[in-house]
């Protein structure tokens, strides 16, 4: 949620900030805005536009800004309308300083009024307008004070004085050349040049002028200069930040000939799942290495159950995830919302080891959940993709998804690595518990590794089939998606997908479920995706297949459209539904990699159909980083 880039040095500073918050759209936005300063002049200059960037673009070319230093902000609302009054940066009363801001300030109506009180003039509907105040308020009474505070100092004690979650940068007239950042929740990483700084909410944001990057942390603030950043704790004190160097290529981060990055993110699926396996199994002695781990072994293997919190697609994932770890390791799993797990007052049990799953590991919500859990004595681990965030800084033990950066707001290869990522943990977790023999492990390693290979035949088969398919369903008003057991969790991933990016009611349902209330929603216009594949070695697929056959009876007898997702080579299914959508044979726990393929090429080619904004959903953020 919410872009920021900052820049101080001897570029031109609008191309730099405008083209850093175009990097940072996957975030979701609603409006947008820059200031910019230069020694010359008293004021700050502020430009901004409700809407998408080229709005602000259009803008900066009627009145076009020049100066040595600034800040820009993509802003997706949370306090006030999308409006250009509401977009960042915000004002104190005397236009000298300004103020972007990621989060919520929770106290801000108390601050309003005390400010209020003190003669300052609000004109927007937000909560970040107070904190230009607060810093102006603070400058002030230490001038009348005789001890005037410099602008790091006016914004330290400030950030005390909040409440909720902020990332930062602030620019102040009297300072020029100089840009103040901090951090309380959402992330914020500093980028060190020669001769020049940057900050940004994310690594793309800044990624094409350095590649030497500093990932602050909750507490942390950085003074930006041309010289070069310090960074300090919120009482000013000098902290040690390692310097990060960012290997990824920067075209990684772009559509390379797509039409749009969640297509290109479905593409890229085979290699995400191969990096993600890469060098984590060994076929000769049948282990796994899952690395950043400061959990021993024995540790892990001590676990009672495992909990696990994470929210949308990755709470898909999280689901998928207990039927693999319950299978393999025998090991009870729960699954919560993140959002929801505070609230259900959970039983603490310190032998109960904490699992958060989270792309961006920035999700507020997660967070939370793993805060949590730590306060209840439990060791935490996360699955997450991006490299030194928050969850895993947080946790005891991290599985990174080599995913590489994912722009499109509708989660696609994070998820398949995130399935990946728990296939390798429910095969060591079984290795630990004894339920796994190195025969059983080798035997299903194999059919990890052949996993890439397989997507990119659906890629090359289903994706005609998809896009012609969209022809035929992209009218339809609802849809519903079927499957039993660890199928199940997918069918909710393919109607999230349909609802994310096509705006076309979707629900997912346990197959079995229908009768018991969802069966009265089918007539001859409701399209019913349904996940039949089988696993012809595997009693329990053949079970859970059967009765899903039994299932697509139920739906077709009232008329409504089946498109099934089968194995390769399954001759019954065709005579049954409308259409097929064949997937190569997988086992049972790795099929619903294969099977999230189809179902996130239906929901992109109808979206693409329907003319909707693929990649920035209505309403939507990549990264939720409030909660
Ligand atoms: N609360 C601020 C910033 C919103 C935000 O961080 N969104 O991700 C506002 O509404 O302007």
């Amino acid at each position: 949620m919410c872009g920021i880039v900052g820049y101080v040095g001897p570029r031109k500073v609008v191309p730099v900030i405008v083209e850093g918050l175009r990097r940072l759209e996957y975030r979701g936005y609603d409006s947008a805005g820059i200031a910019v300063g230069s020694p010359e002049s008293a004021l700050l200059e502020v430009c901004r536009a409700p809407g998408k960037l080229q709005n602000l673009e259009a803008v900066l070319k009627d009145h076009p800004l020049d100066g040595t230093y600034g800040i820009g902000h993509t802003r997706w609302a949370t306090h006030g309308r999308p409006t250009e009054e509401n977009a960042h940066p915000h004002r104190d009363c005397t236009g000298r300083i300004v103020v972007v801001h990621n989060g919520i300030v929770e106290n801000y109506l108390e601050l309003k009024r005390e400010l209020t009180a003190l003669g300052h003039k609000f004109v927007t509907e937000t909560d970040t307008e107070i904190i230009a105040h607060l810093i102006e308020q603070i400058q002030k009474d230490s001038e009348d004070a005789g001890a005037p505070l410099k602008l790091e100092g006016a914004v330290q004690r400030a950030v005390k004085l909040l409440t909720g979650a902020f990332a930062l940068g602030v620019l102040s007239a009297a300072e020029p050349d100089k840009i103040v950042a901090a951090r309380s929740g959402p992330p914020v990483v500093v980028g060190v040049g020669e001769g020049e700084s940057f900050i940004a909410s994310d690594v793309p944001g800044i990624l094409h002028y350095t590649r030497n990057m500093v990932f602050l942390a909750d507490g942390d603030m950085a003074i930006l200069t041309r010289q070069g950043v310090t960074f300090t704790d919120f009482d000013g004190n000098p902290v040690k930040r390692e310097l990060t160097r960012i290997h990824w290529d920067p075209i990684q981060a772009e559509k390379g000939g797509y039409k749009h990055f969640m297509l290109k993110e479905i593409w890229e699926q085979p290699r995400a799942i191969r990096d993600t396996t890469l060098g984590r199994i060994s076929l000769d002695s049948g282990k796994v290495f899952l690395g950043e781990m400061d959990l021993g072994d024995e540790e892990l293997a001590r676990a009672a159950s495992i909990n696990i919190a994470a929210c949308g697609t990755s709470w898909h994932a999280a689901l998928a995830g207990k039927y693999m770890i319950e299978r393999l390791a025998r090991l009870p799993v729960d699954v919560d919302y993140a959002s929801e797990y505070r609230y259900r007052n959970p039983i603490p049990d310190p032998a109960a080891l904490g699992l958060l799953i989270t792309q961006s590991g920035e999700t507020a919500d997660t967070l939370a959940a793993q805060r949590e859990m730590k306060a209840m004595g439990s060791k935490t681990i996360a699955i997450c993709n991006v490299v030194g965030a928050m969850v895993a800084r947080e946790a005891h033990g991290v599985i990174y998804t080599h995913a590489g950066p994912e722009i499109g707001v509708a989660s696609t290869k994070a998820f398949s690595s995130q399935l990946t990522a728990l296939f390798l943990l429910a095969l060591k977790l079984g290795q630990l518990r004894g339920h796994l023999d190195k025969a059983q492990s080798v035997a299903l390693m194999e059919e990890l590794i052949k996993v890439p290979a397989k997507i990119e035949e659906i890629l090359r088969s289903a994706s005609d089939q998809c896009e012609k398919l969209a022809v035929n369903f992209s009218n339809a008003r609802d849809f519903l998606y079927l499957g039993r057991g660890v199928h199940f969790p997918i069918a909710l991933e393919g109607a999230l997908k349909l609802k994310e990016i096509s705006y076309i009611h979707a629900e997912g349902y346990p197959a079995g479920e229908m009768k018991h209330g969802p069966n009265a929603l089918i007539d001859e216009t409701l399209p019913v995706v349904v996940l039949v594949t089988r696993d012809e070695t595997d009693p329990a697929s053949k079970l859970r297949y059967e009765k899903t056959l039994s299932n697509i009876q139920e739906v077709t007898a009232r008329s409504g459209r089946v498109i099934a997702i089968a194995t390769e080579g399954d001759s019954t299914i065709g005579s049954l539904v409308e259409q097929t959508i064949f997937i190569p044979p997988a086992p049972e726990l790795l099929a619903p990699i294969l099977e999230v393929v189809p179902l996130q090429l239906l929901a992109y080619y109808i979206a693409v159909r329907r003319g909707a904004d693929v990649d920035q959903p209505r309403n939507l953020a990549k990264s939720v980083t409030v909660e």
